[in-house]
């Protein structure tokens, strides 16, 4: 017997529920989407709500209808703007129920990426540095502690050697500030270094030194170094070098942020990333960000990294990430880095390759508009 037969005064003995929920849908620009679920009696009020507010409906965009128990809510011709969590509550005088689904919007791709690794894997191989006196190009890789530097240094260093890495250098997610010293990594059979430094944290005598970051840009820190939190360098110790030369500076400085950590981000440590950059651009060393963790902020990302520039949170998180550090779009580009992975995914290699060439050219012509006698201090 079905409850809507049932008088009203009987109601609490059959608490209102959902027969069937809503599901989360994933659409194509201009799709339509249908989002619908049946209660267990039809003499309810029902409100819809997008990203907690009551849904501001549209004319000829939104139809919301309820046939028996049966409650609908079309979205017609699909746009960006109608991604969000929607919920539908169902209540009376003596109930209220809700239940949500997600309503993702692939996007036209805003930039392509390549799906082959192999042409550009052999392009990097085979580029020459654009001075001959430079023996590797220099990436110093800055940025909070758990922002995945070590995992992008892992990742890339998978790529060209061709066999995965068990990620060693990355931390546990619980620990912090797991990377104390300056330390250099070689790619192997590539000309490209990357410098794993701690990382920032708030406070005056937690994590690297700003200071110190900026010495590592102009050369003089040598590899092996442990930071001092409370200080920078002193010029007498043994791993400050007094002139350096090109090969001792860095030719790019990467910003290394987390996707799914971006809006959490103290504000103070994201002044300290500003003061790297600003002094990076007084020097004249070109600058990139790298945003990580693509995968754990969105399920489009997730489920298929080739989706990456139809996904409208991966934008929205550019875009956060653009706004908070004062970084042009196109110097953004998001990376997934091999986390739990044990065998390798092109598409995650191909995204990786993209970034790593764009840093490769920006560095390349850096040494190449250098002055070898140009004193950085
Ligand atoms: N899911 C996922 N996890 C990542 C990614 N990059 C890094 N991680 C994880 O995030 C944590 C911190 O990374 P780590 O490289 O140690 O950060 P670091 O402190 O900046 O060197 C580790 O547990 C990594 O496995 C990514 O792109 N996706
Ligand atoms: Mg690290």
């Amino acid at each position: 017997m079905k409850f809507r037969s049932f008088s009203y005064n009987l109601f609490h003995l059959f608490p209102t529920e959902f027969n069937t929920f809503l599901v989360d849908k994933q659409v194509k620009m201009g799709e339509d989407v249908l989002l619908q679920c049946e209660i267990n009696t039809g003499k309810l009020n029902v409100i819809w709500e997008k990203n907690g507010h009551k849904l501001d409906r549209v004319e000829g965009k939104h139809n919301t209808r309820k046939t028996g128990t049966m409650i609908y809510l079309e979205i017609r011709n699909a746009e960006a703007g109608d991604e969000g969590h929607y919920t539908v509550i169902i209540e009376n005088s003596s109930c209220r129920v809700s239940c949500n689904a997600n309503v993702t919007v692939e996007l036209n791709p805003w930039r392509t990426i390549q799906c082959s690794q192999d042409p550009m894997i052999g392009y990097l191989k085979t580029l020459r540095i654009s001075r001959e006196d430079v023996r590797d190009l220099r990436f110093l890789l800055h940025g909070p502690v758990g922002a995945g530097k070590s995992s992008i240094i892992n990742t890339v260093k998978s790529i060209f050697e061709g066999f995965q890495f068990i990620n060693c250098l990355a931390a546990p997610e619980v620990t912090k500030a797991f990377t104390v010293k300056f330390k250099k990594y070689s790619l192997g059979n590539v000309p490209f270094v990357m410098h794993d430094v701690r990382g920032l944290e708030d406070g005056d005598t937690k994590g690297v030194h700003t200071e110190d970051i900026i010495n590592a840009l102009k050369g003089h820190i040598a590899d092996n170094y442990a930071f001092n939190p409370v200080d920078p360098i002193f010029t007498t110790s043994r791993y400050y070098i007094h002139n350096p030369t090109l090969n001792d500076r860095m030719h790019c400085l990467v910003s290394v942020i987390p996707a799914d950590r971006i809006s959490m981000m103290e504000d103070e440590v994201i002044q300290k990333m500003k003061e790297i950059k600003a002094a990076a651009s007084k020097l004249g060393i070109p600058q990139v960000l790298f945003m990580t963790r693509v995968d754990q902020t969105c399920r489009l990302t997730q489920n298929d990294l080739g989706k990456i520039y139809q996904s409208k949170k991966i934008k929205d998180k550019m875009k956060e990430c653009s706004n908070k550090l004062d970084v042009p779009l196109s110097c953004i580009f998001p990376v997934k880095n091999y986390s739990e992975e044990t065998k390798f995914d092109e598409k995650l290699n191909c995204l990786m390759l993209e970034a790593f060439t764009q840093i490769v050219h920006s560095a390349n012509d850096y040494v190449k508009r250098s002055n070898e006698e140009n004193n950085m201090d």
